[in-house]
């Protein structure tokens, strides 16, 4: 490769202020480019905030910064597609996803209460998989896991062996659920977007892949949802370093795909 340092790009937009005075969250992103790249990059996050379904931000901001540290490359986890009739139908498949990653029942209704701390956040909300307790001291602002991308072909090729929709939404959920998972200290991920246009959300784990739900709430619901159930055996601060930190990138070949159908 030609372009061998990469560099970390960036966007949040809000309104009614930026996030840190109060501001509504509108969208936010991250990729990773080579320098020759950096253009299109701030263009491609550019358009993602600025034509968005939660609203006109009036506030945006993008940056990039130099990598120094080395990208790590991850096959992504392998993906199901479970259609539910309904969200009720779907919360309770999702419990039973997270159960069957090694979530215990009383935690994942706790952090379920919790589920209003989650709303109108940037970021993820940790949940302690012994306690249930909130572990991040981020409140407001939550833990955005970033430097991580999929080269769009590498994608496009993935989505078509798979018969998956080639959107971008996909692509970038994938690509975080596997950073997230390949860490040993999560257990599990539990994810709906805050978009009101999209209601397929998602369980993923090592244990289990990444397991799509057609319907985890209705449209026109601006509550979002994004949990890591960790465990704490674990040091937090490294792992929320490796989250924010880590510079990873998922590629896919055919021919050394493990997946057994
Ligand atoms: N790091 C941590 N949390 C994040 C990040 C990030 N990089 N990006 C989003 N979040 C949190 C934040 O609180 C959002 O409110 C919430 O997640 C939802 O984000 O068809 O589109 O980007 O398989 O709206 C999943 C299903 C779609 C895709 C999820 O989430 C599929 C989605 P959104
Ligand atoms: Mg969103």
């Amino acid at each position: 490769m030609l372009d061998d340092k990469f560099y970390s790009v960036r966007m949040r937009a809000s309104k009614d202020g930026a996030h840190e005075h109060g501001g509504k969250h509108i969208s936010g992103g991250e990729l990773l480019s080579p320098y020759s790249g950096l253009q299109q990059a701030v263009n491609a996050l550019l358009e993602k905030g600025l034509t968005h379904s939660r609203g006109k931000p009036e506030f945006m901001q993008i940056q990039f910064e130099l990598l120094n540290e080395q990208i790590k490359r991850l096959q992504p986890l392998t993906v199901q597609t479970n259609e539910v009739e309904s969200a009720e139908i779907g919360r309770v498949l999702a419990c039973r996803l997270l159960e069957k990653s090694g979530v215990p029942k009383k935690i994942i209704d706790k952090a379920l209460e919790q589920m209003a701390d989650c709303s109108g956040i940037r970021g993820a909300i940790l949940i302690d998989s012994h306690s249930g307790k909130r572990i991040d001291k981020r409140s407001a602002k939550g833990v955005r896991v970033s430097r991580m991308d999929w080269v769009d072909n590498d994608f496009n090729n993935w989505a078509n062996h798979y018969q998956l929709p080639q959107h971008s939404r996909l692509k970038e959920a994938l690509a975080l659920a596997t950073k997230v998972s390949e860490h040993p200290a999560t257990i599990a991920e539990l994810c709906w977007s805050d978009d009101p246009d999209y209601i397929t959300g998602y369980v993923a784990s090592r244990k289990i892949g990444y397991q799509r739900i057609t319907k985890l709430k209705e449209y026109g619901d601006e509550h979002g949802c994004r949990i890591f159930f960790v465990d704490t055996f674990h040091d937090v601060n490294s792992y929320i370093n490796y989250l924010e930190k880590q510079p990873i990138f998922i590629e896919w070949e055919e021919e050394n795909d493990t997946r057994i159908d």
